[in-house]
């Protein structure tokens, strides 16, 4: 097992190695051949495992793409041609004055950035990196509560399915289905020539996605415009709960350096204030997203549903039906009768849980380690090491993959993944529990 073991690590390592473009690390050599945020963040923590420095680069790679107002988008392109879709041309970005000079995508993902920021600093301290990044990091982060704070509650709304990383997730069917795709620019998909169509998004949704991109083209990507005209206009549970957590991590990276905190507590109590509130259904005992533009939750139960663990945001008895009434129930998440594998993206009780397709039902190595922080988090430590265990047994039986099936293992996406490579070396190696929020 041992040996077994030490051949996977160097797998992962080499998988990292190749996936280097120079200064940063494409998440699969073909599918994905340039720089996306949250993968970024994930990345760096695996690399730091054997090479610091580079981990660092990853980061600074990513802030290089920064807008001039703080956000730090989805994907950066470093000047790659690539026959991904959406190229970077296809996003006009030229039309905001906000936009860097680095080619990038219009929009924003779940920003992991300063939790890793943070892990990095405490594993392998560098005073100066720390004083480069801080500020940046606090640029994003203000961004977030100065233009994406649609309602004054101090959580932060999503235009874009692609902004959640989850990008067909039940979650959003709905919101989606409102829309009517018009006068769509001409796009040819990319996505669906490495991976077979039936693990990936449908074309319904890409419609949709694109509609959304050339809405916000035509708005000048202005910040206010954009919340005004988004028909998809959403707060989500899991996003919302990652930018808790990563302000709980930039306020000890603050005390580090000896910066002013009061900002960052302003947002961690506005945030604390409203989450409880805004998602949480004592009925059904879970967390929903909530729908903006139709003023109601949406009522969709996905895994999504675990990750305020992550950020301390579910008090004890609502992790204890999370964990009881959801995690174990045997026709949810719970595995034995027919889910082999924790934890399946979706409930398999949602009529649209698809065990293959996507964001449907798989399980992904970058929500099971979110979701065993935040059991660790909160005291759940068996089912924390079951998840993990589980996690590394799939990476480590059927490959290097994006997804899984939860039944059978069967790898799901793209091969030679990057984040199920450094997350294959983080849960190996690193501590389950997170710093502790105030180290
Ligand atoms: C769109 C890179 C990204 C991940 C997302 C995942 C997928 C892109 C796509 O791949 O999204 O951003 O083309 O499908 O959904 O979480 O960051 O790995």
């Amino acid at each position: 097992m041992a040996e077994l073991s030490d051949a996977l690590d160097r797998r992962a390592r080499a998988i990292l190695e190749a996936n280097s473009r120079g200064g940063f690390t494409v998440p699969s050599p073909h599918q994905y051949p340039h720089q996306w945020n949250w993968d970024a963040a994930v990345n760096a923590i695996g690399i730091a495992h054997y090479d610091p420095q580079r981990a660092r680069r990853e980061v600074l790679a990513l802030l290089s793409g920064q807008w001039r107002e703080g956000m730090v988008p989805h994907i950066v392109y470093h000047g790659r041609a690539s026959s991904y879709f959406p190229p970077y041309e296809f996003w006009q970005t030229e039309r905001s004055t906000r936009a860097p000079n680095s080619q990038t995508s219009g929009i924003t993902q779940p920003p992991l950035l300063a939790s890793a920021v943070r892990w990095l600093h405490r594993r392998h301290p560098d005073a100066d990196f720390l004083a480069c990044v801080y500020p940046r990091l606090l640029a994003w982060h203000q961004w977030f509560h100065q233009q994406r704070d649609a309602d004054g509650s101090g959580l932060v709304c999503l235009i874009h399915p692609w902004e959640s990383g989850t990008d067909d997730s039940p979650r959003w069917l709905e919101v989606l289905a409102r829309l009517e795709p018009q006068d769509l620019p001409p796009y040819e998909r990319a996505d669906t020539r490495h991976v077979s169509p039936a693990h990936r998004p449908t074309q319904a949704e890409y419609d949709r996605y694109v509609h959304l991109v050339n809405l916000f083209r035509r708005a000048g990507y202005e910040p206010r415009r954009l919340l005004e005209e988004s028909p998809f206009l959403v707060q989500d549970v899991q996003f919302n709960a990652i930018l808790y957590r990563a302000h709980e991590d930039l306020r000890a990276l603050a005390e580090d350096l000896d910066r002013p905190t009061e900002e960052i507590e302003g947002w961690l109590e506005a945030m604390g204030a409203s989450f409880g509130q805004r998602f949480w259904d004592e009925e059904a005992g879970l967390f929903h997203d909530y729908d903006l533009r139709a003023g109601r939750a949406i009522p969709v139960s996905t895994a999504a549903i675990f990750v305020p663990l992550l950020a301390g945001l579910a008090s004890q008895e609502q992790a204890e039906r999370l964990v009881g009434e959801h995690l174990h129930h045997p026709n949810r998440y719970g595995r034995g009768q027919g889910l082999r594998y924790w934890v399946t993206t979706c409930s398999a009780e949602e009529p649209v849980w698809e065990a293959t397709r996507y964001w449907r039902g798989p399980v992904w190595p970058v929500l099971n380690w979110l979701i065993c922080l935040g059991l660790a988090r909160a005291g759940y430590d068996r089912e924390a090491a079951e998840v993990r265990g589980d996690t590394l047994e799939l990476i480590g039986e059927s490959g290097f993959y994006e997804y899984f099936h939860p039944t059978s293992g069967q790898p799901l996406g793209a091969d030679r993944f990057s984040w199920s490579a450094a997350l294959w070396l983080e849960l190996r190696h690193g501590e389950l529990e997170l710093p502790s929020v105030r180290a």
